[in-house]
């Protein structure tokens, strides 16, 4: 506890600076017996009680009740506990005084009574219980909150379906689409949450049918097979992870779709930059997508031996044992895994995948997996041959016979494209071709990049046929509820151009966080002239400048990816540095093992990159001969996948086409999801992982804390305690609160000067002889109230149609 760091983010630090008489003037709050927070190392903050303080600026304090232990406190000051600090409540905005510590020990308190939702201004807290709680999720709590009045929703407890149903109150009185932005680190629960928030708003929809009135068939087949598409897209698109044993591994936006009358008619997703390397690689411990272990389990013997999975008793299992199917002991359920598929499977049939497509899924799924058996002969290349298959290799060649009959493609024309790379050269004005040998690592990059390229494009087959089959007949939808569960911001010991990206749109949508609610609320407030203490937060916009702006990291690893020269990443690791390392923002790191690297100062953290790979990894080539040879396939699901896109979809060859590498086409991707929130009302679920071992009932407070802090929890609890909770227009205002405005004469005025008015009002208007002593006191209170500020001439007209928070705010305090 003893002489705390200096953290910038930590309240009451003490500075060096100054003075003593200002030292001696903070100390002298620290009165003997008071309660304070201190720093400890594992619990983050404690409690303590001031014991006295010295004269060198040391405090006292003894930590715990009852406790002997003395320690010293030197450096940051103790947080102030407060009288209601160690009161847990539901909202974290009634904290008072409102700090770290209070957030922190509120939450936990919450926690530990099974309380995992919080409320934190417009934002929801939400702490994964890890852990089936049915009765938070059941049918009775659905119609609790589906039920309410817009007015009462406030009233319950804080829950996801609370989120829902104010976007979904919203949407219904007119005031346009809505957005729930669902955000947490990896395992935190966006994806769970993402999944009850659909579940919530597709039955709160069909709740809204009036009793016997018919449902047309159509509207409900939509409404199922809009959930149905969640299996489908887990299966392919999720894996398990060190960290989440059902990791997304691509990024979701859904839109659910409404009429006018409320009903869910379609919907439609958006999906951002699958993991594609997982396919080829998986680091230890960590397992491919669902969906391959979900085919090799949960298949019958039958199509087993159809898909070439082995199955017959003479088979030897080694031969059936796939080198990009690892198994960890820790995430080994192949009973899950065999359940999972008929799920899987039932799903696709629900969305109009039909028993042959599916087949001709799984025969594509098995080829990827054949593919990884296959291997190379390098000792040929050792003598001065070209690389062959290797032929030794019994299973390597059954691998290979199963691919090809599976993709419908020629063995010696694949051996060929996997071992050859065809070499254009353009001498004068005569174009030559040529087949050059390939090295060993090359031909193995070459057969990853024809797996990832299957894949990738299965994958983006099966979100155009759920996206077919779930926009509904009826198009004219009038409104949309977004739902955006993106991956989590990550840092790992090694991390890449995947990190780069998954963290870049971490830092766009804490932008659009920051823009949207922080720096909105505080300019609005400026704008009407209403006096409010400012509150800081951590603008991140350096930080994404940093990263896609003009000179940035995105634009100098395109530039290299144009120049097409051989990467080198110890040079580009200078020429990041050179151009941008003026910013606060980016710091050299001699990486490990001697590989060039950088570091971000994200908002949530550091993280530092690794360079080798990164332009490869951008320019996401694709060889043509590949193309040419899977868009010649005989299997039409096959060649369809790649259909009339047999062209090279190298960027370096292509001039000015850096539009097309793996940040650009991000960037270009998450722009548009931008400009999409932009036509929004936002809503916020902040997703809190309690420990990072996924297991219920532990809480790391050091773990929460950190991540409280790098989503701006506090801030948002400051600025949303700060402002007026309410806002409504004059007429609306008016019409809440007309009703005490005694005579005729005083409503027939402007709506505006009604409401400044009904503020004014003082004992000399009333007629407190005939009043009822309830309304005197109403009138009075609000005559205190005052009115929201005289705005300036150039705002007058925009804030005569806009608000009267300061009047509602008091009107609401009275009322209570
Ligand atoms: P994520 O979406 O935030 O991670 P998930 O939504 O997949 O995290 O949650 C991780 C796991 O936590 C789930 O598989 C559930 O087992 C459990 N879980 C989450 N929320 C709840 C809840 N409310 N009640 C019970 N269990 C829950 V990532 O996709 O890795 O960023 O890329
Ligand atoms: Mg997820």
């Amino acid at each position: 506890v003893a002489d705390g760091q200096n953290n910038d983010r930590k309240q009451g630090k003490l500075d060096a600076n100054i003075s003593h008489e200002e030292s001696d003037a903070a100390l002298k709050k620290y009165e003997k017996g008071l309660d304070v927070w201190v720093q400890d190392d594992t619990l983050v903050w404690v409690q303590a009680t001031v014991v006295g303080t010295m004269k060198d600026g040391r405090i006292i304090v003894r930590v715990g009740p009852g406790q002997d232990s003395v320690v010293w406190v030197k450096g940051d000051y103790p947080q102030l506990c407060g009288e209601n600090n160690f009161v847990d409540t539901e909202d974290l905005t009634r904290l008072n005084p409102l700090t770290e510590p209070a957030v922190l020990h509120c939450i936990h308190e919450r926690y530990k009574q099974g309380e995992y939702y919080t409320t934190a201004g417009i934002t929801l807290v939400a702490v994964n219980p890890f852990s089936t709680v049915p009765s938070l999720y059941s049918q009775a709590k659905i119609q609790l909150y589906s039920s309410a009045l817009p007015q009462d929703i406030k009233d319950l407890p804080p829950h996801v379906f609370a989120v829902a149903q104010q976007a979904f109150g919203n949407l219904s009185r007119g005031l346009g689409s809505q957005a729930i932005i669902v955000s947490g680190e990896s395992g935190a629960g966006k994806t769970w949450t993402a999944r009850c928030l659909m579940r919530y708003l597709a039955t709160t929809s069909a709740g809204k049918r009036l009793p016997g009135q018919r449902t047309p068939t159509s509207i409900v087949k939509i409404e199922k097979r809009i959930l149905d598409s969640n299996p489908i897209l887990e299966a392919f698109g999720n894996a398990g992870t060190v960290r989440n044993h059902n990791s997304s591994r691509f990024g979701k936006f859904i839109q659910l779709q409404f009429n006018r009358s409320c009903h869910l008619v379609g919907a439609s997703i958006q999906t951002y930059l699958l993991e594609k390397t997982r396919v080829v690689h998986q680091a230890q411990r960590e397992r491919n997508y669902h969906i391959f272990y979900q085919l090799y389990h949960g298949i019958s013997d039958e199509e087993r031996e159809l898909l070439g999975l082995g199955g017959g008793e003479e088979e030897e299992e080694e031969e059936y044992q796939f080198e990009w199917l690892p198994t960890d002991d820790s995430q080994n359920d192949s009973d899950e895994d065999w359940s999972s598929f008929a799920i899987t499977r039932q799903a696709m049939t629900s969305l109009g995948i039909g028993k042959c497509q599916q087949q001709e899924i799984f025969m594509l799924l098995s080829a990827i997996l054949h593919l990884g058996n296959i291997v190379f002969n390098s000792e040929a290349h050792d003598d001065g041959c070209p690389c062959t298959i290797e032929e030794d290799s019994q299973r390597c060649q059954r691998s290979l016979r199963t691919v090809c009959s599976l993709l419908g493609v020629d063995e010696d024309a694949l051996g060929r494209c996997l071992t050859y790379r065809r070499i254009t050269a353009a001498p004068g004005r005569r174009k030559s071709v040529f087949m050059k040998p390939c090295k060993p690592a090359e031909c193995l990059a070459r057969r990853d990049c024809l797996a990832k390229l299957l894949y990738a494009r299965l994958f983006d087959w099966i979100v155009d046929i759920i996206n077919k089959n779930i926009c509904g007949e009826q198009v004219e939808w009038k409104s949309f509820i977004g739902l955006l569960d993106v991956y989590g911001f990550e840092s790992f010991p090694d991390n890449s151009l995947e990190q780069l990206c998954i963290n870049y749109a971490n830092e766009k949508l804490q932008q659009h966080f920051v823009h949207h609610f922080l720096r909105a609320q505080q300019e609005e407030y400026e704008e009407e002239m209403i006096p409010w203490n400012y509150c800081q937060f951590v603008d991140n916009r350096d930080c994404l400048e940093l990263i896609e702006g003009k000179i940035s990291v995105f634009a100098l690893v395109n530039e290299e990816c144009r120049l097409n020269r051989p990467s080198d990443s110890l040079q580009l690791a200078d020429r990041i540095h050179s151009t941008l390392g003026a910013s606060r923002h980016i710091s050299r790191r001699k990486s490990i093992q001697g590989q060039a690297a950088f570091t971000v100062h994200h908002y949530a953290d550091r993280v530092s990159y690794q360079l080798d790979g990164f332009v490869e990894k951008n320019k996401d080539a694709v060889p043509e001969e590949l193309m040419e040879l899977i868009s010649q396939s005989g299997n039409k699901f096959v060649s369809s996948l790649v259909g009339g896109m047999a062209v090279t979809e190298d960027p370096s060859t292509k001039k000015g086409r850096t539009a097309r590498t793996v940040v650009s086409k991000f960037k270009a991707s998450l722009d548009k999801l931008m400009q999409t929130l932009e036509s929004t009302s936002p809503h916020y679920i902040r997703c809190i992982k309690p420990n990072i071992q996924s297991r219920p009932g532990v809480f790391d407070r050091k773990h929460v804390e950190s991540q409280l802090q790098a989503c701006g929890v506090l801030e948002t609890v400051n600025i949303s305690r700060l402002s007026y909770p309410c806002r409504l227009a004059y007429p609306a205002f008016l019409e809440r609160y007309g009703i005490i405005m005694r005579t005729a004469a005083d409503q027939a005025t402007s709506s505006r000067s009604s409401v400044s008015s009904l503020s004014s009002l003082s004992d000399e208007n009333l007629d407190t002889e005939n009043m009822d002593p309830q309304e005197i006191l109403l009138r009075r209170n609000l005559a205190a109230g005052g009115t929201p500020g005289t705005p300036g001439k150039r705002r007058r007209r925009r804030t005569a149609r806009r608000t009267a928070v300061g009047i509602e705010h008091h009107a609401r305090q009275c009322c209570q």
